[in-house]
């Protein structure tokens, strides 16, 4: 009698979500006018298919895919209980975020924008077209061969010291001289660049666009120039060059979210030479038809580039010495991959598996997995800070999307002087408290006793407009909170001002952070002291639209965080 109980139990339960989609199934979506789906289109692309995906399958963000989005016809709910979607929550939702993370868009989009996205997220999704080798080749060009470049330097810029600035909903990219706090040069670029990455030479810049336009560009010109331009897809977010002995910017490689890929390029004409899928098997054994490409770096020690596939959990560590016969290392970690850095020996490359609450440790010598390490609620690191530990020696630290804590990991060392820093290798040693969660990024730099940590997406503007600073000599001590929007001298606006990504200069003594306002409010660049954290210098004019990352140049060759 009680097996038959059970027995039934399981059954009902096993015929629920047949018994929900068929009721889903039912029911069609909300109409939308062609004009309508072209906007939401659109919409998506640009805020919500970088969490979400473009198959809306889920990620960092929830699935959206229609038997959980739509209304059912019958009210059926889901299993646990919860009544479908339909327009009206999605619109709430949209508009004031939930606390799994999912942020206010009623000061983004306007009430119309709102509806419409609400209905379209209950349609179908649409498929974007595949990316071919032939069509990245179809959409290359090469502004200026190698042969017609400068010979040398052209300018008096101290490039070392050069920051290229993301100018997000601009489309652009602002070289600011970090000697004498001049913009130097504003350029085009593709859509929200995400990343720039330098040269090993240190000359060229690299960027790559959301929409999957990649460029690079010459700093020894007079003014700095894009020599050539290249399209690796529709939806894009990293890119590295070769940075091996002997192998120095010979490859580029770039990331696409879509299609799911990587491309192997010309270092210094960005003239495609192959492209490989990353569509296959999760760590959980699930076949997926969108693993995003999340970050890629080149490796130090080895030809190698470790290649972050986001949905699969798999790390992937592409040998660059034989192109036409590509050997790759898979590693298994833990979905979903996002950003990372390297620990102080480059040897270790930290990334976060955000939605495991995990950072995964990745052995480039080895060419394994070193350590999967728990840490809080969502971590996303940027690509870290690393610092000698008063009491734990060498760690890698990382904010938190989803906590209101900062880890600092311990990471394994080969100078024999660390050997008793190792017991607690692969282990969060300490958690620092933040006002709140939000964070993004958090920056070091060897000469600096401060650790710094933004938190543009906690929903408090107090919080979002500044940045914390901690004393590294005195982790015990609660962070400086500098108000980033009110030091800048701008007028109050009625949209959030988010305070982000603090960068070092060259010299280690001045940080950088972006106080990124709405695409018609005046942003700024905000520039302290590190040791007197008092304020230096704000940057402002109105090209800088929507600053978000930025890239010292000699930071970033050198992986300085
Ligand atoms: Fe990022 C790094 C993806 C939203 C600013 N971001 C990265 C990387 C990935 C990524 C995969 C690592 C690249 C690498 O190292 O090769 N980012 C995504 C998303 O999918 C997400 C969540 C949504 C989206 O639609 O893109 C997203 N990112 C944002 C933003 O909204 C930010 C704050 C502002 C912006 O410009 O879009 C933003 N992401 C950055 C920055 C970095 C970054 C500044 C580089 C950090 C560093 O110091 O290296």
């Amino acid at each position: 009698m009680q097996n038959a109980k059970r027995i039934g139990k399981m059954l009902a339960l096993a015929m629920l979500p047949m018994a929900v989609s068929a009721a889903w199934a039912q029911t069609a979506a909300p109409e939308m006018t062609s004009e309508e789906k072209a906007k939401a289109k659109q919409i998506y692309f640009e805020r919500c298919a970088g969490c979400h995906g473009v198959l809306r399958k889920g990620a960092t963000g929830k699935n959206l895919e229609p038997h959980w989005t739509k209304t059912a016809a019958d009210g059926t709910k889901l299993e646990g209980g919860t009544l479908k979607l339909g327009t009206e929550r999605l619109e709430k939702i949209i508009s004031y975020g939930t606390e799994g993370g999912m942020v206010n868009y009623d000061d983004i989009l306007t009430k119309e924008e709102i509806n419409i996205m609400a209905r379209y997220i209950q349609q179908t999704p649409d498929v974007p077209p595949e990316f071919s080798l032939k069509d990245m080749k179809d959409s290359w060009k090469l502004i200026v061969p190698v042969k017609d470049r400068p010979k040398k330097q052209m300018n008096n810029v101290n490039l070392k010291n050069v920051f290229a600035i993301t100018l997000r909903d601009a489309g652009k990219l602002a070289l600011i001289d970090g000697d004498t706090h001049k913009i130097w040069k504003v350029l085009d670029t593709g859509y929200a660049v995400h990343i720039s990455r330098l040269s090993a030479s240190g000359r060229y810049v690299y960027t790559v666009g959301r929409d999957g336009l990649t460029t690079i560009i010459d700093m020894w010109y007079e003014e700095p120039k894009t020599v050539a331009t290249v399209r690796l897809g529709s939806d894009a977010r990293s890119v590295d060059t070769s940075k091996f002995k002997g192998y120095e910017d010979k490859y580029l490689i770039g990331g696409t979210y879509w299609p799911p890929q990587y491309s192997i390029m010309d270092g210094e004409t960005l003239e495609p030479i192959k492209i490989v899928s990353t569509r296959g098997q999760t760590v959980d054994g699930e076949y997926h038809p969108e693993p995003r490409v999340a970050s890629i770096v080149a490796s130090m020690v080895k030809p190698e580039w470790v290649v972050n596939v986001k949905e699969t959990g798999q790390i992937m560590l592409v040998d660059y010495t034989d192109i036409k016969n590509l050997k790759t290392t898979t590693i298994e970690s833990a979905k979903f991959l996002h950003d990372g850095g390297w620990d102080m020996s480059k040897r270790y490359f930290m990334v976060a598996a955000n939605a495991s609450n995990k950072v995964a440790a990745v052995d480039t010598k080895t060419g394994k997995l070193a350590a999967l390490v728990d840490t809080a609620k969502i971590p996303h690191p940027g690509r870290g800070a690393n610092f000698m530990h008063p009491q734990f020696g060498p760690v890698w630290t990382t904010g938190h999307l989803g906590a209101d804590v900062i880890s600092v990991i311990s990471t394994a060392s080969d100078n024999p002087k660390h050997a008793k820093f190792k017991q607690n290798n692969w282990k969060v040693v300490q958690e620092l408290k933040m006002p709140g969660a939000g964070n993004l990024f958090v920056k070091t730099h060897p000469k600096s006793t401060h650790l710094w940590a933004d938190a543009p997406m906690n929903p408090e503007r107090e919080i979002a407009e500044s940045v914390y600073v901690y004393d590294m000599k005195d982790l015990g001590k609660a962070p400086q909170r500098l108000d980033v929007a009110k030091d800048s001298g701008l007028p109050e606006s009625k949209a959030i001002r988010r305070a982000t990504h603090p960068e070092f200069n060259e010299a280690g003594n001045e940080v950088w952070i972006s106080l990124w306002g709405g695409k018609t409010d005046q942003s700024a660049i905000v520039i302290y002291d590190d040791k007197t954290l008092k304020l230096k210098k704000v940057i402002t004019d109105p090209s800088i639209v929507t600053p978000t990352g930025k890239f010292n140049v000699f930071n970033t060759m050198h992986d300085v965080y």
